[in-house]
């Protein structure tokens, strides 16, 4: 059998990287879309890198960017692609807020383009596509739990962009049969998950606050909830929904939901700190109850949360809580990890790199401190 051939935009973010090992172990072939940076943007793939001397590599990096047609036309036609995952996109919710119009055109018309130059070089039958569908989606809660079937009701620029996204995979397949899916997938995280994520920022913060490098940290809203996952079992579903005979769109979800307040109480657990919350809204604190870790030296009573309102958004997303039945009736769709192990392997990865900036800092450097 022929080497089966992946072209994975957004290969450089937290979703890309997993995905790229997943199918690199598989036997695939791996062509991924990078930006152009001023600094190298490829940590996350770099222990997959291949010296670009090397004859018939499995992992070939390309520039591009979801806003330029000509790039990406060019780019499929040179691939050939059996599979595309549309990964790329301005990921971050708060900051569509910001840059409404760039993250139309990345997460929307980006999406559009793809399929377009599918379309175009008259690869309809010979490419599968995946795309990045969101949980963000369903925005203001119209039902619980969240299944394929739930109105949409977005409730940011990034999640009206994606919907376009959605409609736009659905079209397409419905109008040129192309194999295109939505993979709808609720929030998962992991060691790689972009630091101002909100589960990232707390496992960043839990570790340094434990170390002593920072003494405490600011969120947003803690009431929210989310159908928190772990990124590695949810590439493989990616990987899935592009094997199912027929082209679907998917929800992908733990069914399980945690508000944000519960997570920071998790991490700080994991390290054998007791919280306790006091205060609600904008003046709700938390501070250290006990400290069962003798490796830490944290005073009983220090305050190490706080709300800052500067990480409200104009509009929250307040509840998810994904039903992912039919991919499990028909996908066979398990998760290996639960919240439980998804802080833990967060937690025991943060503590580790915040050991490098400790070591720095005993040796007199000067290490950063993260607000964002
Ligand atoms: P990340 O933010 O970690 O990665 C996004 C990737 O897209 C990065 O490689 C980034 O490049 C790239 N990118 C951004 N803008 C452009 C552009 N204009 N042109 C080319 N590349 C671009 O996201 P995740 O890995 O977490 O998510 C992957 C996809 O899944 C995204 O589309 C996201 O919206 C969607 N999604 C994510 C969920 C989650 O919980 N993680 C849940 C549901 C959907 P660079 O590294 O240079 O910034
Ligand atoms: P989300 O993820 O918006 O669900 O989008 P994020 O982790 O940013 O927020 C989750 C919830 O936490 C609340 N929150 C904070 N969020 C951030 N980032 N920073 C804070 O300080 C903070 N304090 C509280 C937020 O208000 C929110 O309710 C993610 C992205 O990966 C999207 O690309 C993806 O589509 C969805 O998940 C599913």
């Amino acid at each position: 059998m022929s080497q089966k051939v992946a072209f994975i935009t957004g290969i450089t973010g937290q979703d890309g990287a997993y995905l790229s090992e997943f199918l690199l172990k598989k036997g695939y072939k791996v062509h991924g879309l990078k930006r152009r940076s001023s600094m190298f943007n490829t940590d996350r793939i770099d222990h997959l890198y291949e010296d670009p001397h090397v004859e018939n590599r499995n992992l070939v990096l390309h520039y591009g960017d979801m806003t330029d047609s000509t790039n990406l036309i060019r780019l499929i036609q040179e691939i050939q692609p059996d599979e595309i995952y549309n990964l790329a996109a301005m990921s971050h919710v708060h900051v569509s807020f910001e840059t409404p119009e760039y993250t139309g055109n990345a997460d929307g018309l980006g999406t559009l383009r793809i399929l377009d130059a599918v379309r175009l070089l008259g690869l309809e039958k010979k490419t599968r596509i995946y795309q990045a569908s969101t949980s963000e989606l369903y925005g203001k809660v119209q039902e619980v739990p969240q299944s394929e079937t739930t109105p949409f009701y977005p409730r940011s620029p990034y999640a009206v962009a994606k919907m376009y996204a959605y409609w736009i995979t659905v079209n397409y397949r419905e109008a040129y049969g192309m194999y295109a899916c939505n993979g709808i997938l609720f929030n998962h995280e992991s060691p790689i998950r972009g630091e101002t994520f909100v589960t990232r920022k707390i496992t960043r913060a839990t570790s340094r606050i434990a170390l002593g490098l920072q003494d405490k940290f600011y969120l947003g809203n803690l009431d929210a909830q989310r159908d928190w996952g772990h990124a590695k079992d949810y590439v493989r579903m990616m990987w899935m929904i592009l094997q199912a005979e027929e082209a679907e769109d998917w929800v992908i979800a733990t069914g399980k939901t945690t508000p944000v307040r519960e997570f920071v109480r998790m991490a700080f657990a994991e390290v054998g700190i007791e919280l306790e919350f006091k205060g609600t809204g904008v003046d709700e604190k938390a501070f250290v109850k006990a400290c069962n870790n003798p490796e830490f030296q944290l005073e009983i009573g220090k305050e190490v949360l706080a709300v800052d309102p500067a990480y409200f958004r104009p509009t929250e997303v307040e509840l998810l809580i994904g039903d992912a039945s039919k991919a499990k009736t028909k996908l066979g769709w398990e998760c290996k990890y639960d919240l439980k192990d998804l802080v833990k392997d967060m937690m025991q990865s943060d503590v580790k790199l915040m050991q490098k900036d400790q070591f720095l800092k005993d040796g007199g450097y000067k290490i950063m401190n993260y607000y964002e």
